[in-house]
């Protein structure tokens, strides 16, 4: 019997602050800009708001290099807007679920100006040193963000370790202090009356000390599972973390998991174990990643698609809970990566949130994704932002490729995709901003927008506020069995829920063309769907499809 839990029952709404809505017309979102919508998110019917990070920062990685842990950044309207955001969130009975980012913190904080100064300094041995030859790196590690994973540091003479860029050291988890430090943090946060947190690549904290080279044909994929995640140390890590202070909270937790993969994924999140309550895995996200990563795309397979779905459903059915989301600010958007942005944008996106609203576990969406916002294609790389992005091209540049054909990977790869400003309305600069946004818009936003969604009653938008509500009303669907009863077609998602309030049949369509399917339990009923009368034959491109037990 699974335990119900108020975080297992709500929506999450992933907001990327930077790109939301923009208060003071600089050009950049704002916390402030969050308040004025908090209507609107309320009238999609989500219950909780995932903020990417809104503490101070250099923003070489947009928010994901802290400089100061317990200070809102005065860009994103200080530590007052916070409050009270906070404040009206609660008033609402919203729930706020903050980003922690501790497997690296930002080059410019305090800890680690003075880590580098010597190497008997107080902090010095709160970041991961090795080697001592300017001219040999201890290891060949590529970071995620392309290059060394080590930088040399002169005052020392010695290298750092940081898996992302280098203006993002590496935390040493290792050492007690360090780890004192981070459990501050976060009663910090918790005491301010915060529902949860986010913790970014947690996966990654406890590092395998040896750091032995990896083969050099080893696929980032592998490096990432085998050689940077789920190290020695890091469940005995997240049992201390939960032991000293987030037990004492009742908190959400969701662990960013990097190369977590079906074996390892249980034990974050087992609740015997007592680590973390949910993760998320990156199974079905690096499904067209071919053998030189992400922006050597291979085309998609469906039946592995699903199968990831029923197979995590399936490690974690007895013990633990799962996370369903099909994009974030690292992903294309969803319509365009797993949909069809082009004649059946309506359609698709609406299939795909019938598809989050229908699996087991807690569902988070993102930002633009309920008025089906697409990806970007920039001609020019100067119009990409992404420090992964710009590594990526020069990466790529460096090493001779064909760049027409890796700009088609970054349109359909690159995370700015979905970090473009959100589609308010048709005006200038689409109601983000009275100021040109830090990013370029995406041009469509004549067209797609929040304004014209709202009074459509077709709108994908309109679609999203149904669907919610009605998974939010349906025991089953929240809690009820798993099963994927056609595992093997190439066009047809279809599962069954149940328990023993009700039982549900859901049906997709995953491609462009009309599929011969009929409903194989006359004793269920047809609820919702994407399209306005239903075949009783056939189910039309990208159709969606929710029967059940009355
Ligand atoms: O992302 C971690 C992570 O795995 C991503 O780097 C991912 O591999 C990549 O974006 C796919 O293209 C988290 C944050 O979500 C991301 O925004 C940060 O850049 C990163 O950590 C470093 O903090």
């Amino acid at each position: 019997m699974i335990e119900r839990k108020w975080w297992k029952e709500g929506v999450v709404y992933q907001i990327y602050p930077r790109s939301f809505k923009d208060s003071t017309g600089n050009g950049v979102g704002d916390i402030e800009g969050i308040i004025q919508k908090l209507d609107y998110l309320q009238s999609l019917g989500i219950t909780m708001i995932w903020l990417c990070p809104i503490y101070e920062s250099p923003n070489h990685d947009n928010g994901y290099d802290i400089s100061d842990y317990r200070k809102i950044s005065d860009e994103f309207g200080g530590s007052t807007s916070f409050d009270r955001l906070l404040e009206a969130m609660h008033q609402r009975g919203l729930k706020l679920i903050m980003d922690l980012v501790v497997n690296h913190s930002s080059d410019e904080h305090h800890w680690f100006k003075e880590a580098k100064k010597s190497k008997d300094n107080p902090y010095h041995d709160y970041y991961i040193w090795r080697g001592d030859n300017q001219n040999q790196s201890p290891n060949n590690w590529q970071s995620f963000f392309n290059g060394s994973v080590w930088k040399w540091n002169d005052t020392t003479e010695e290298y750092f370790l940081h898996l992302f860029t280098h203006k993002q050291p590496d935390l040493n988890w290792e050492n007690p202090k360090l780890r004192q430090e981070v459990y501050d943090i976060i009663e910090f946060w918790l005491d301010k009356g915060i529902d949860g947190l986010r913790m970014d690549v947690i996966s990654l904290i406890s590092k395998r000390l040896e750091f032995s080279d990896v083969p050099n044909d080893m696929p980032f994929i592998d490096v990432m599972e085998q050689v940077y995640a789920n190290g020695p140390r890091v469940h005995e890590f997240l049992k201390e973390m939960n032991d000293k202070i987030l037990s004492k909270f009742d908190v959400v937790t969701v662990g960013e998991g990097p190369g977590v993969n079906l074996e390892h994924g249980p034990r974050y999140v087992s609740a015997t174990e007592k680590e973390l309550n949910m993760v998320f895995h990156f199974d079905h996200l690096t499904i067209d990643y071919g053998l030189e990563g992400k922006y050597d795309p291979v085309p998609m397979c469906f039946i592995r698609f699903k199968s990831i779905f029923s197979q995590w459903d399936k490690a974690l059915a007895n013990n633990g809970w799962n996370s369903i989301f099909l994009g974030n600010h690292d992903f294309s958007r969803i319509v365009s990566r797993f949909g069809n942005d082009g004649i059946y944008r309506l359609e698709s996106s609406k299939l795909l949130v019938t598809l989050l609203m229908t699996l087991r576990g807690t569902p988070y969406i993102y930002q633009g994704d309920e008025i089906g916002m697409t990806n970007v294609s920039h001609e020019s790389i100067s119009d990409y932002d992404d420090v992964e992005t710009q590594n990526a091209w020069r990466a790529a540049e460096d090493k001779g490729k064909d760049m027409n054909k890796f700009m088609k990977a970054v349109h359909w790869q690159s995370r700015d995709n979905a970090r473009t400003p959100m589609q308010w309305d048709d005006t200038e600069y689409a109601g983000f901003s009275s100021a040109k946004p830090w990013i370029p818009l995406n041009e469509n936003y004549t067209s797609i927008n929040v304004a014209a969604a709202d009074v459509d009653q077709n709108s994908i938008l309109n679609y999203y506020r149904r669907v919610i509500a009605y998974r939010k009303a349906n025991h089953t669907l929240i809690y009820g069995y798993f099963e994927d009863i056609n595992p093997e077609h190439q066009q047809i998602f279809c599962y069954r829920r149940w328990d023993t309030y009700g039982e549900f049949l859901i049906v997709h369509n995953f491609s462009d063309h009309a599929v011969d399917w009929e409903n194989p339990d006359k004793t269920l009923t047809f609820q919702i769907g994407n399209y306005d009368k239903q075949n009783k034959s056939k189910l039309a491109p990208w159709e969606s499809r929710i029967f059940c037990k009355v």
